[in-house]
């Protein structure tokens, strides 16, 4: 997977080069690159951005620098999956990270001051797919940590990135539910034991009770998801709860 990153501060990036991430690239998984936008910039002090149109309170980014980044990032027949980073974005979730792991290249564009010109998302919506995406409800300064957590959620589920696929089964979201506790040994530390099941070695049992756990923990930290689960993923043995 090609991945490209296009921002005012790549040196905010500089964490895609370390562990599990940097690991993928040096494997030739994820080809990804960091490009400043001011590259694209011909005056002296190299700007990006301008006053709001209509007036207000912020900078807007310039659409010239962005429309000439494009153009050399993209000069050719293939065309990325452009993501534009804004807190008025299409929510990212795990649904949407297996989406974009399917996709040849990603292209991103890390928003910063009050945002892009829009014109930006208009016009590269005329040559490849846009999507303007946002981490969650709140406001950060800009992209780059946005597109921190999407890159490493894609990632993982690249094909080969992770050690064991395993782990990617059963975890928190895939199947609309938080996961489950977890412990490690030893059996009781400072006054808390293990929950005794985990250690029966009865497998059909550790299953129901990860499940009776995952439940639980939805219905307290996330009744909303409980909420949009379809009826036919509850099982009859879900209504003790
Ligand atoms: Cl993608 N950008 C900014 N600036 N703030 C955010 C965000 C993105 N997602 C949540 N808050």
């Amino acid at each position: 997977m090609k991945i490209d990153v296009v921002t005012v501060f790549p040196e905010y990036l500089s964490p895609l080069d370390l562990s599990l991430i940097g690991r993928a690239r040096q494997r030739g998984l994820i080809d990804l690159d960091v490009h400043d936008l001011r590259r694209w910039t011909h005056d002296v002090h190299h700007s990006v951005d301008g006053a709001p149109a209509g007036g207000g309170a912020g900078m807007v980014m310039k659409p010239q620098p962005w429309g000439e980044c494009l153009d050399e990032l993209v000069p050719g027949e293939d065309r990325p999956r452009l993501l534009v980073t804004s807190p008025a974005g299409r929510p990212f979730t795990q649904a949407m990270a297996h989406e974009l792991a399917a996709e040849p290249w990603l292209l991103f564009a890390c928003g910063r001051y009050e945002g892009i010109d829009q014109r930006v998302v208009d016009h590269a919506s005329s040559r490849m797919e846009v999507t303007e995406v946002s981490i969650g409800d709140y406001v950060l300064f800009g992209g780059e940590v946005a597109v921190l957590a999407i890159v490493e959620a894609v990632a993982r589920l690249v094909p080969g990135v992770l050690g064991n696929a395993a782990s990617l089964d059963d975890e928190s979201h895939n199947a609309g539910l938080l996961e489950a506790p977890a412990y490690t040994r030893p059996a009781e530390w400072r006054g808390h034991e293990i929950p005794p099941v985990l250690l029966s070695g009865d497998h059909g049992k550790v299953d129901r009770w990860r499940r009776e756990q995952a439940l639980l923990r939805t219905a307290r930290a996330r009744p909303d998801l409980l909420e949009r689960l379809e009826a036919g993923s509850l099982d009859k043995r879900d209504r003790l709860l």
